[in-house]
């Protein structure tokens, strides 16, 4: 008997074990229930409740390894919100070297004013910084639907006639993508699999026609770099940017310190007066203190004043970096997964975040 796949996730259906992927109950299981769906992604699509089953790496690689053993067009989702944290520097090994494209996605997040050349140059550099060498980079947002005709021109064209695989990092939107493309092109008129802001949601490959081949969602490679990794569901939530992100500005001196709950912190050691213009989601509660009172504060307060994280959630160690700004153009402090500070002048901070999703300077997107 051919196995059964749930269409939401990709898992092999089994009526054993609940705790394990692909759960359904034996009185659900109907013989002519053809899009089955496990209890897990039933209860996401309904309740929007979460059943926390990762896959290990171990298990992502055996998934993926298939890959390398045929001609496939291979397409990487990034997350352009957390650019560093989403890249998989090692996607064209692991993929034998098959054709790639890179596409940037949830662009709807950056505010207009973005310039899209501006964005591509610097994607563009990152990309052969860690030697990737795709044959093309593009923007997208797959929940707004921008410029999803003219990439999925580009991928046709690309694939001809090979199997299509979307690939990534976990929560970068492959699925939604996958949803967004059938919508558009497939007469398909919901989505077909299940996507949530809960990282490690698809589990196998799924594996759809199109256009007389396939088109194949994959389970998100868990990156060590990058925040969700450490993050519990709740604490992501409040993390993640929902809509265009608007600025908050502060005005800060030197010996002044801003909290971002108790996620990352920046103290302002020297230089003149400056703003601080931060886009982070809108929900992450930031707070300004002097630097000398900074440290008690944060022992105090984090998971109280200072949140995420919260209570129940695993403690969050930060680290700092120094950086010593002397650019006469403005620049941004990059907290990877969290957001960006836009600042200006001859300054000198330091920036802490989880050990690994380490902060960097970048020349100012905006
Ligand atoms: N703002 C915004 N959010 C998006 C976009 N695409 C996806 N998301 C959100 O990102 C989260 C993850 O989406 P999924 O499609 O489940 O991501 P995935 O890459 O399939 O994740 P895994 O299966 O866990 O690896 C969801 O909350 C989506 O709503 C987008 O274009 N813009
Ligand atoms: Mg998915």
């Amino acid at each position: 008997m051919e196995e059964l796949r749930c269409i939401g996730c990709g898992s092999i259906i089994q009526t054993e074990d609940a705790s394990k992927p692909g759960y359904v109950p034996k009185s659900k299981l109907s013989e002519t229930n053809e899009d089955i769906v496990c209890r897990r992604c039933f209860r996401l699509k309904n309740y929007n409740e979460v059943t926390p089953l990762k896959i290990t790496s171990d298990d992502y690689f055996n998934i993926i390894s298939e890959i390398g053993n045929k001609k496939a067009l291979i397409v990487m989702i990034i997350d352009i919100f957390d650019i560093e944290g989403s890249l998989i520097p090692q996607i064209q090994r692991l993929t034998n070297y098959n054709d790639l494209l890179i596409i940037a996605n949830k662009t709807d997040l950056l505010p207009k004013s973005v310039k899209e050349a501006k964005l591509l140059h610097h994607l563009r550099k990152i990309i052969s910084d860690n030697d990737l060498k795709p044959l093309g980079v593009f923007l997208m947002s797959a929940v707004k639907y921008k410029n999803i005709d003219y990439i999925i021109n580009e991928i046709t064209n690309h694939a001809a006639g090979k199997d299509i695989y979307i690939v990534g990092a976990t929560n970068v939107g492959k699925s939604t993508f996958i949803n967004t493309l059938l919508k558009s092109y497939a007469d398909s008129k919901k989505d077909v699999i299940t996507v949530s802001f809960f990282a490690g949601t698809t589990l196998n490959l799924i594996k759809i026609p199109f256009g007389g081949n396939y088109i194949i969602d994959t389970p998100g490679l868990i990156n060590d770099n990058q925040i969700t990794h450490y993050l519990s569901p709740k604490a992501l939530k409040v993390v993640t940017p929902k809509k265009e992100i608007k600025p908050k500005v502060f005005q800060l001196d030197s010996g002044q310190t801003l909290f971002f709950g108790g996620l990352a912190r920046i103290d302002f050691i020297t230089g003149e007066k400056t703003s601080f213009i931060c886009y982070n989601s809108e929900f992450i509660n930031i707070h300004r203190t002097k630097l000398e009172k900074a440290d008690e504060l944060y022992s105090k307060q984090v998971k109280n004043l200072l949140t995420p994280p919260f209570k129940d959630d695993e403690d969050f160690p930060l680290k700092g970096h120094t950086f010593n700004i002397t650019s006469n153009k403005k620049q941004d402090i990059v907290m990877p997964g969290l957001g960006f500070i836009t600042v200006s002048g001859n300054i000198r901070v330091k920036v802490y975040t989880r050990s690994n999703t380490v902060p960097y300077v970048r020349e100012a997107l905006i």
